[in-house]
C-alpha cells in the first residue's frame, strides 16, 4: 500500500509578515496531483496542521478544501496533532469524519488510537499518537511522569501493536539525533528529546515537527519536513514530499518526489547599488524570497525600504564585511588614558566596522562632542 507522509503543513503560517496563502494552495495541489499519480490509499498529516492554536479563516478553508480533495479521491486520511495546534479545536467533527475514513487522534486520552487498512491480503495497522508532552501523560494517566522519555514510555504501553500487520506509528515529537532548524520551536535546551529505541519496533515510524526532511535513528523513522521554507536557515535545503509504500513482509520503502514551490528561497549578494541596479535584477524572478547579502563598508541608510521596493519578498539583509573578533586580551591591551575622546572614537569605529572613519564621519562626532560640552 502507499502513504503520502506529510508533517507540519503550518497553514496560515506567515514568512516575515507575507502571507503564505498562495503558495500553501498550490503545494497542496501539487500534493493531490501526486495522489492521483502513484494511486496511493491514504494520506498521513503528522502534527502541525495549522501554524497557530486559533488558525485564520483563511488557513481553516485551506484545510477544508484539502480535506475535501482527498475524500473526492477515496482516499483514507490519518491526522495527528502537533505542538502548534491546538488539540481541542482540531478535534473538531472528528467522530463524523471517521465515517467518512478522515481519522483524527488530537487529543491523548490514555489510548493509543489505531485505523487498520487492508489491499490484497495486506494489513496495515496505523498508530495514531498525538502530540503528548509529559505533563499530557502525567494527567491523563495519572502516573509519576517528570521526562519526554517517560511520556513516551507511557504512552507506547498504549499502543495496540498487531504483529501480523504492517504497523506504523504517527508520532510529532523532537526525537534524539535529528536536526533542527529555525522554523521550529522547542522546549529550551534539548529537554524535550525523546529515544528513537521507542520506535524500534514499528515498521515505520511516521514522524512531524523537524522542518527538515530527515531520517533519525534509522532510515525507517522519518520526518518529511515542511512541503515549503519557512525560514532563512532552509535556503539552501531542497524541500520534498515522501511517500512510502509498505510491502507484503512488512518492509518499507520510502520514495522522495520533488516538489516545486511557485515562488522560492534565494540568495543575492553584491553592494548596495550593484544589486539595485535594472542589469543586475531584470532577469531575476522578483516575486522570489530573497536574502540579501551587501558587500558595502558601510550601512546604507533606509537599506530595507530601497531594497524592497525591488524585491517585494525580502527575507533577510546582511552585512558580508567581516568585524574583526575583540579578545579579552586585547581590551587589556587598550590604554585609554593617554588617548583623547576623538581617538577613541576612531579606533571604536575602526574595530566595529572594519575601516577607518572618514573624515567627514569624524566631523559629525567631533560636532556632536562640541555640542553636549558647550552646554556644560
Ligand atoms: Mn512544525
Amino acid at each position: 500500500m502507499k502513504f503520502l507522509h506529510l508533517a507540519d503543513l503550518h497553514l496560515g503560517k506567515k514568512v516575515f509578515g507575507y502571507d503564505l496563502d498562495g503558495e500553501q494552495r498550490d503545494i497542496l495541489r501539487q500534493v493531490l496531483e501526486a495522489a492521483d499519480t502513484y494511486h496511493v490509499d491514504g494520506v498521513l498529516i503528522c502534527g502541525d496542521v495549522y501554524d497557530v492554536a486559533m488558525p485564520p479563516i483563511g488557513a481553516v478553508a485551506l484545510l477544508n478544501w484539502f480535506l475535501n480533495e482527498l475524500h473526492k479521491r477515496a482516499l483514507d486520511v490519518f491526522i495527528i496533532s502537533g505542538n502548534h495546534d491546538s488539540a481541542g479545536r482540531l478535534n473538531f467533527g472528528s467522530e463524523l469524519l471517521k465515517e467518512s475514513r478522515i481519522h483524527i487522534a488530537s487529543i491523548f486520552e490514555g489510548d493509543v488510537e489505531y485505523a487498520d487498512m487492508e489491499k490484497d491480503g495486506q494489513r496495515v495497522r496505523i498508530h495514531m499518537l498525538p502530540f503528548i508532552k509529559p505533563i499530557i501523560v502525567r494527567t491523563v494517566c495519572d502516573v509519576p511522569c517528570d521526562s519526554w522519555n517517560a511520556a513516551m514510555e507511557e504512552a507506547m504501553k498504549r499502543v495496540h501493536f498487531d504483529e501480523e500487520a504492517c504497523n506504523i506509528l504517527m508520532s510529532h515529537q523532537f526525537f534524539a539525533g535529528s536536526q533542527t532548524c529555525e522554523s521550529e520551536t522547542h522546549a529550551i535546551g534539548t529537554l524535550d528529546q525523546i529515544a528513537t529505541t521507542y520506535l524500534d519496533r514499528f515498521d515505520y515510524a511516521a514522524l512531524g515537527h523537524l522542518h527538515n526532511p530527515q531520517s533519525c535513528g534509522r532510515e525507517q523513522n522519518r520526518y518529511p519536513g515542511t512541503l515549503l521554507k519557512f525560514s532563512a536557515s532552509e535556503l539552501d535545503v531542497t524541500k520534498t514530499l515522501t511517500m512510502i509504500e509498505t510491502n507484503p513482509d512488512h518492509s518499507v520503502s520510502i520514495i522522495e518526489l520533488p516538489l516545486h514551490p511557485i515562488h522560492d528561497f534565494v540568495r543575492i549578494r553584491g553592494t548596495f547599488d550593484e544589486i539595485v541596479s535594472r542589469s543586475f535584477w531584470k532577469d531575476l524572478d522578483l516575486e522570489n524570497y530573497y536574502y540579501v547579502i551587501l558587500d558595502d563598508e558601510q550601512e546604507v541608510f533606509q537599506v530595507y525600504e530601497k531594497l524592497a521596493s525591488i524585491y517585494p519578498r525580502l527575507l533577510k539583509i546582511e552585512y558580508s564585511r567581516t568585524r574583526p573578533q575583540v579578545t579579552m586580551e586585547d581590551m587589556d591591551d587598550l590604554t585609554t588614558e593617554q588617548k583623547t575622546p576623538m581617538e577613541i572614537f576612531a579606533e571604536f569605529f575602526e574595530m566595529q566596522n572594519g575601516t577607518a572613519a572618514t573624515q567627514e564621519q569624524m566631523k559629525v562626532v567631533i560636532d556632536a562632542w562640541e555640542a553636549i560640552h558647550e552646554t556644560d
